[in-house]
């Protein structure tokens, strides 16, 4: 199958060295004065390129600190290249396939033209061995992204980085900011995310010693052997270094797959400013969860000395760590205790979207979908409708402009984090305001309900963000419009589970 071509392929400057470079940091298209315009259309416009940047999805042998370890990912580091570009600008990224198999790379929360989306059999043709894919699309909010691979398992190896939207007219103000890639490790400790997905497929194993009252039942499925901050194990930690006094904010992403993480920082407390790209009304903790593919931005004034950074692995007894130092002194170790993961965790009700970022009217039609676990021996995952709850192809048909609200009931025995493609919801809270998000956390016996603008068209995923739960059926489809198009990309489509 060829691979699709985009109309806006040509003009770009592609360097040859390294596996994965950042090109350019051109000064183009910036929005001008005063707050964004939040969600505002999504363009479809080519502006001058901001950002190119080349990524090659290759074999690579990564130093986890503790190990080296063989995997595929965005050349010899974990993270991937961080591209930052401006609110309003546009990224130009060429993917390169020298992977032995199919690869895409999705753009995570990004309300992006759906045919940049790198959703496979939904925005285009997986890209295949030896090809590559140009994609090329205006970033039009400001925050807290990352983009990753949208092919199996590909997402429980290296292949993700973190995607960084700067607000021209930043309205915070703070003296520094870290990038905080979370991840929970295995592949190359003597197997690998594929072997991980046949054992689950075969045995839905929910371990007894993995649970948690957070989460309000099993944990996950899997206990990795490491669990990462910006691909370092506690064994050889980042430190982040900075002077004492100095506000910092911490821009926190979980890129994991199986493993929400329970983050606090030692001595000192969290404010809470960004969820998912989109700005709350500021509120204090001691420490926060973060499922796979949310995003919290926090702000911290560092005290005097050296602390645990700290992101436990909920429910695993284990943790992934960093060192954050303001002074000279020893650096803690890494079961450091930090009694901040036992205070005030931050609730999903205690967020409000700061009122520039009001959705606005109601929705006048509900959705109820129901997560669940199915198939004789609860080997497959659903996300169905309350007639068929086993339902693995379930498409929400919405019209252009409509306003929706989706329910989602969890009747199953686990939490999911579910993510929709091309959209920002507001999470409905009793008394209204609550957050802007992507991506949810639902936990067992839980109905979460989001309300929706319609305003991006095409064939939007909506699924888990557990990698084995999406890839055993917990997907289904946003699509404008009574039906799919016939095609949606020529002689694609969508694989089905
Ligand atoms: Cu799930």
């Amino acid at each position: 199958m060829p691979v699709p071509s985009h109309p806006t392929r040509r003009s770009l400057l592609f360097g040859t060295a390294g596996t994965a470079a950042l090109l350019a940091a051109g000064t183009g298209t910036r929005f001008g004065t005063g707050a964004p315009a939040t969600l505002a259309p999504v363009s479809r416009a080519g502006s001058a390129a901001d950002v190119a940047v080349l990524l090659t999805a290759a074999p690579t042998t990564v130093d986890l600190g503790a190990r080296d370890v063989a995997t595929w990912g965005f050349g010899d580091r974990i993270p991937g290249p961080e591209i930052r570009v401006a609110a309003g600008g546009t990224v130009a990224a060429r993917l390169r396939n020298d992977l032995p198999q199919d690869t895409t790379v999705h753009w995570h929360g990004v309300r992006i033209d759906q045919r940049m989306d790198g959703a496979p059999g939904f925005s285009q043709a997986p890209v295949p061995a030896g090809g590559d894919f140009d994609y090329r699309f205006v970033v039009p909010d400001p925050g807290t992204y990352f983009y990753h691979s949208h092919v199996g398992t590909q997402l429980d190896r290296a292949l993700y980085g973190a995607l960084v939207v700067e607000d021209p007219a930043e309205p915070l103000s703070y003296d520094a900011e870290w990038t905080v890639v979370l991840d929970d490790w295995i592949d190359g400790t003597g197997t690998d995310p594929d072997a991980v997905l046949t054992e689950l497929r075969g045995n839905p194993k929910s371990p007894q010693d993995m649970r948690s009252t957070l989460l309000g039942g099993s944990a996950g499925h899997v206990a990795y052997p490491h669990y990462l901050v910006n691909g370092r194990a506690p064994e050889a930690p980042e430190v982040f270094e900075e002077a004492p006094g100095r506000r910092v904010r911490l821009r926190l992403i979980n890129a994991g797959a199986d493993t929400a993480f329970r983050v606090a920082l030692g001595g000192h407390r969290l404010t809470v400013t960004h969820t998912d790209g989109f700005p709350v009304l500021p509120v204090r903790v001691d420490t926060l969860l973060i499922g796979m593919g949310e995003r919290y931005d926090v702000l911290v004034t560092l005290e005097d000395g050296v602390f645990p950074l700290v992101a436990a692995a909920e429910g695993k007894n284990a943790r992934a760590f960093a060192v954050v130092r303001t002074s000279t002194g020893d650096a803690p170790p890494a079961s450091a205790d930090v009694p901040e993961l036992d205070r005030r965790v931050l609730d999903l009700a205690d967020l409000t979207a700061d009122p520039s970022v009001d959705p606005g009217d109601e929705p006048a039609r509900e959705v109820d979908l129901v997560l669940r676990t199915g198939g004789a021996r609860g080997t497959s995952w659903t996300i169905g409708t309350a007639d068929a709850p086993d339902d693995t192809s379930v498409r929400v048909a919405v019209a252009d402009g409509e306003r929706v609200r989706l329910s989602f009931t969890n009747n199953s025995r686990i939490w999911h984090p579910v993510h929709l493609h091309g959209h920002t919801f507001r999470v409905r809270r009793s008394g209204g305001g609550g957050p802007l998000k992507d991506t949810v956390v639902v936990r067992p016996r839980e109905t979460v309900t989001v309300d929706l603008l319609a305003d991006n068209p095409g064939e939007w995923m909506l699924h888990c963000h557990n990698v084995y739960h999406s890839e055993l059926g917990m997907m289904a489809t946003l699509g404008y419009g009574d039906a799919p198009p016939d095609t949606i990309m020529p002689g694609m489509a969508p694989e089905r589970h």
